[in-house]
C-alpha cells in the first residue's frame, strides 16, 4: 500500500528539512520586503532589514502578525502578488466587515492540494478510492481543500459539500464512497443516521478526515465503532492555507504539521517568547512557500503543544497535538468561528442591552447555541406573542451576522446575574 504522497518529503532527514527550510524563509522574508509595504514597515520599525534574516533561528526576530492586523490590511494590504496571478480568493466564517480574505496563485493552490492530498494518502487513500467531501464548499476552505487533495490522489471524488443528509447518504451507498470527509459534528451526525436508517451493511467506507473544530478522544471513538471506520483528525486555518496545514497518520496521535511549507512555533501568549519543544502555548505559523498571501509568524490564537518524538507511521514532519483550547475568546459552533463581540453589536442594534449570555452545548455531537438575552424597561411585554415575535427577529438578525442559527430566549430585566469583574459571556458546556 502507498503510504507517503510525497516520500521524499514527508520522511526527509530533519538536516534536509532544515536546510529547505532556511532557504526558503530568507527567500520569503525578501518576497515580503519588496512587495508587501505593510511587511516593510513592521521589520523597519524593529530595525529589521532581509540581511538580518540568514536562518531559521532568525525566524525569532521577526514581529507577530495578529488577526487585527489582516483586519486592518483588509482586504488587499497583505496582498504579494500582482492581482491578475491570484486564481482564488477563500475567506473565514463568521465574520463580518472586515473579514479576512486570503489570496491564491495557482502554485499555492497547487501546494494546498499537494497538502491535503497527504493527509488523504496517510489514511490509505489511493486512485482505487471514492472521496466524499462533505465539508462545506464555498468561501469556507474544508471543500475546496479537500477537494483538491483527492483529484491529486486520483480519488473519485465526490464534491457533496455539507447537508442535504438524504443525499449524503444516498451517494455513500450507492457510490461506495471509501472515505468520508466532514467536520467530525457532522461524522456523529451522519453515523447517526446510517445507523437509524439500517444503512450500516450497505456503507463501504474505511476513513474519516475529521477537523475545522475541537473534537475529543471519546468522539472519536464513537464515531469509530458507529461507522465501522478509523478516524482521523486533520487541522489548519484559512489564513495559512486551509485544511491540511497539519493531518494525522495511522499512529493517531497527533497531526504532522507540513512544515516544508509552514513553520510552526510555541509562543507564550503573554510575552509573546518562543517555548521550548514539549511546553504547552500558542501556536504560530510562517508559511515560507506562498506567494500571494504569505503570513511570517501569524498567531493563531490556537493553544498546543508540539513534539519531533519519532512516529511509528515514518514520517519525520514534527507533530502537533490536538488544539486544547484558544488564547482568545472566540468560539468555534459548528465548524462556524464566532465571536461574543459579534452576538452583543446585534443586541446593541436591534435595541437591547449587552445583557446577555451566550450557552453553547454539544447535543447528540452536534453544538448548539442559545443566547438568552434580557429585555430592556423600554421593549419589556408579557405577552407571549409578542416575545415569541421579538425572540424570532432576533434569530433572524443573528443568523445575518453569523451565518448558523443560535436560539434566543428573551428574559426579564436585571434577571442575568451581574458580574463584579469580567463578564461571564459564555457558558461553554461542551465537553471537549
Ligand atoms: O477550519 C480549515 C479546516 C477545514 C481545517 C477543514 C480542517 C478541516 P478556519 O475556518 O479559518 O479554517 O478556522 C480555523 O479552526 O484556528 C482552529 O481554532 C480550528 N480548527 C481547525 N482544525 C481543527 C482541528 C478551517 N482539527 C480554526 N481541531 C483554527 C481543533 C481546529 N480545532
Amino acid at each position: 500500500m502507498k503510504r507517503y504522497y510525497q516520500p521524499e518529503i514527508e520522511t526527509a532527514s530533519p538536516e534536509q528539512m532544515r536546510a529547505w527550510q532556511d532557504e526558503r524563509l530568507v527567500k520569503q522574508v525578501q518576497h515580503v520586503w519588496d512587495n508587501v509595504p505593510f511587511y516593510r514597515k513592521k521589520m523597519e520599525e524593529k530595525g529589521l532589514t532581509p540581511a538580518d534574516i540568514k536562518s531559521v533561528d532568525d525566524l525569532k526576530k521577526l514581529p507577530f502578525i495578529t488577526k487585527d492586523d489582516l483586519r486592518e490590511c483588509y482586504p488587499y494590504g497583505l496582498l504579494a502578488k500582482p492581482l491578475n496571478e491570484c486564481v482564488r480568493i477563500q475567506s473565514t466564517s463568521g465574520t463580518t466587515g472586515k473579514r479576512v480574505v486570503a489570496f491564491y496563485t495557482q502554485h499555492d493552490v497547487d501546494l494546498w492540494d499537494d497538502c491535503c492530498a497527504r493527509a488523504i494518502t496517510a489514511v490509505g487513500g489511493t486512485n482505487e478510492d471514492v472521496c466524499q467531501v462533505a465539508y462545506g464548499y464555498g468561501l469556507f476552505t474544508g471543500g475546496p481543500g479537500l477537494n483538491g487533495g483527492s483529484h491529486k490522489v486520483g480519488c473519485l471524488t465526490l464534491p457533496m459539500s455539507s447537508g442535504n443528509t438524504d443525499r449524503q447518504l444516498q451517494f455513500m451507498t450507492d457510490l461506495e464512497a471509501t472515505i468520508l470527509c466532514c467536520t467530525p459534528s457532522y461524522a456523529a451526525y451522519l453515523a447517526e443516521s446510517v445507523n437509524e436508517r439500517g444503512l450500516r451493511d450497505k456503507i463501504k467506507l474505511k476513513a474519516g478526515i475529521f477537523g475545522a473544530e475541537a473534537w475529543s478522544e471519546e468522539m472519536r471513538r464513537d464515531i469509530e465503532k458507529q461507522l465501522g471506520i478509523k478516524a482521523y483528525d486533520i487541522y489548519g486555518l484559512t489564513e495559512i492555507t486551509g485544511p491540511g496545514v497539519s493531518f494525522e497518520c495511522e499512529e493517531q496521535t497527533g497531526m504532522h504539521v507540513n512544515e516544508d511549507h509552514f513553520i510552526p512555533e510555541i509562543i507564550d501568549p503573554n510575552t509573546g517568547e518562543v517555548l521550548p519543544e514539549g511546553t504547552k502555548g500558542e501556536l504560530v505559523f510562517t508559511s515560507i512557500t506562498k506567494e500571494a498571501f504569505p503570513l511570517l509568524r501569524y498567531r493563531t490564537r490556537d493553544i498546543c503543544v508540539l513534539s519531533r518524538k519519532k512516529c511509528s507511521c515514518g514520517r519525520t514532519l514534527i507533530k502537533m497535538a490536538k488544539p486544547m483550547g484558544r488564547s482568545d475568546d472566540m468560539l468555534i459552533i459548528k465548524g462556524v468561528n464566532v465571536f461574543p463581540s459579534q452576538v452583543e453589536a446585534v443586541l446593541l442594534e436591534q435595541g437591547y442591552q449587552a445583557n446577555y449570555q451566550i450557552i453553547v452545548d454539544r447535543v447528540n455531537h452536534s453544538d448548539t447555541m442559545e443566547v438568552q438575552v434580557e429585555m430592556t424597561p423600554e421593549n419589556f411585554s408579557d405577552s407571549l406573542a409578542k416575545i415569541t415575535e421579538m425572540e424570532k427577529s432576533l434569530v433572524a438578525a443573528l443568523k445575518t451576522m453569523l451565518g448558523i442559527y443560535a436560539k434566543v430566549k428573551l428574559v426579564a430585566p436585571k434577571s442575568i446575574t451581574r458580574s463584579e469583574g469580567k463578564a461571564v459571556r459564555v457558558i461553554d458546556k461542551r465537553k471537549i
